[in-house]
């Protein structure tokens, strides 16, 4: 009887090529369930409405908790209300944003907050805030002719 004989180096290799796989698996697993938001479409609003209806009517900062706000967002050619936002250093802050005329977009510098703004739409995705100081954000979906001027800064202060 002849033995199936493989060579130690190419079992090595097999044996690699399984771990990684399961690695894979696990990684896919891990990043569904814990950690690994996109930003989610919360609900559905009559953009007609965003300007006069609350919450967005009054856009701004809500404290929820210590340490946890809610920032409610309005998009408007070519502004962001509220254009500063200032939270204590260590705060997780839950943005709802939504635009009251054409799509728009937002980007955090120096976090991994960038999300589209649409019109009808209600885009939620929450960041954490750790180190003080000045965090800008733009608009990077083109909305028009003053698309370019359309930033605001969140200012994260130092705890006292
Ligand atoms: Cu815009």
């Amino acid at each position: 009887m002849s033995s199936f004989r493989v060579d130690p180096y190419e079992k090595l290799w097999m044996l690699a090529s399984g771990l990684i796989l399961v690695l894979f698996l696990l990684a896919v697993a891990a990043t569904a369930f814990y950690g690994f938001h996109l930003p989610g479409h919360e609900t559905r609003i009559d953009p007609s409405r965003v300007a006069s209806d609350p919450p967005f009517a009054n856009p701004g900062v809500v404290e929820r908790a210590p340490g946890r706000y809610d920032v409610y967002m309005r998009a408007q050619v070519w502004t962001f209300s509220p254009g500063e936002i200032k939270i204590p250093a260590g705060s997780t802050v839950t943005f709802y944003l939504t635009s009251a005329d054409v799509q728009h977009g937002v980007l955090i510098e120096r976090t991994n907050i960038n999300a589209m703004i649409l019109p009808g739409h209600v885009t939620k995705i929450t960041g954490r805030f750790d180190k003080p100081g000045v965090y800008r954000f733009l608009c990077h979906e083109y909305c028009g002719a003053a698309h370019q001027i359309m930033f605001g800064t969140i200012v994260v202060e130092q705890r006292s």
